[in-house]
């Protein structure tokens, strides 16, 4: 898949583009970038936002800029561009990213993610050039980079070849195979530590009571984590 990050801060990207899934994914024919907001800017001095209408505290990501930008990294009118790739505002508004989303946006082909920064951006970016607003949580954070990564992190994990062993994603927590629960706890060695023991099922050898007894965690923490599991 091709993955585009449209920030003020390109550079930050580049710590995350040599982490080893990513790197592995790259490999695999993936592709990251980190497109700088402020190349294509029309306005003088490399401005890129402005004071809200109405008042109020912090600024505004603006219309004029994004739409230079997005034009000039795609070569298309960008409110076309929704139509040709998952277009993605990261506000601390959106949709909450979850296993599904995740699973949605890793299946595409192409999709671009945008930073907000300060209060965030002109609603009409959102409106017209967007196919999606995501948000990581409720709560907020100063800029969309973080969690841009952590998308583009979720994302490219998924992706094959990523992960230095297969099976890590497919039987881990929120998967189809734990039926969206949590994953069970784990142990290694020592299996004597302290007086932490190992639960002696796992030293067992029996794998189908292996099986049955994480399967039985997995439940008691999808069910004390208060989320519903996936449908
Ligand atoms: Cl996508 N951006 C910001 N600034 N804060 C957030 C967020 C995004 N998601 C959760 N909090």
């Amino acid at each position: 898949m091709q993955l585009d990050v449209v920030t003020l801060f390109p550079q930050w990207f580049e710590w995350f583009a040599e982490q080893r899934h990513v790197t592995n994914a790259i490999e695999q024919g993936n592709q990251l970038r980190a497109l700088d907001l402020r190349e294509h800017t029309p306005l003088s001095g490399g401005q890129v936002d402005d004071t809200p209408f109405g008042g109020g505290a912090g600024m505004v990501l603006r219309v004029d800029v994004m739409e230079a930008a997005l034009r000039g990294f795609y070569g298309v009118d960008p409110v076309e561009l929704p139509r040709q790739r998952r277009v993605i505002a990261l506000t601390p508004g959106g949709r909450v990213l979850d296993e599904q989303l995740v699973n949605e946006l890793a299946a595409e082909p192409a999709v671009t993610l945008l930073c907000g920064r300060y209060e965030g951006f002109d609603e009409r970016i959102v409106q017209h050039f967007c196919s999606d607003a995501v948000s990581i949580g409720r709560y907020v954070i100063a800029g969309g980079e973080l969690a841009a990564m952590v998308v583009c992190d979720a994302i490219l994990r998924k992706q094959p070849g990523a992960l230095g062993d297969a099976d890590s994603a497919v039987e881990e927590s929120f998967s189809a195979a734990l039926e969206g629960d949590p994953e069970y706890p784990h142990y290694t060695r020592p299996a004597e530590f302290r007086d932490w023991a190992v639960p002696d099922v796992l030293l067992s050898g029996h794998h189908e009571e292996i099986r049955q007894w994480r399967r039985a965690r997995s439940r008691e923490r999808g069910a004390a984590s208060g989320q519903a599991p996936l449908s």
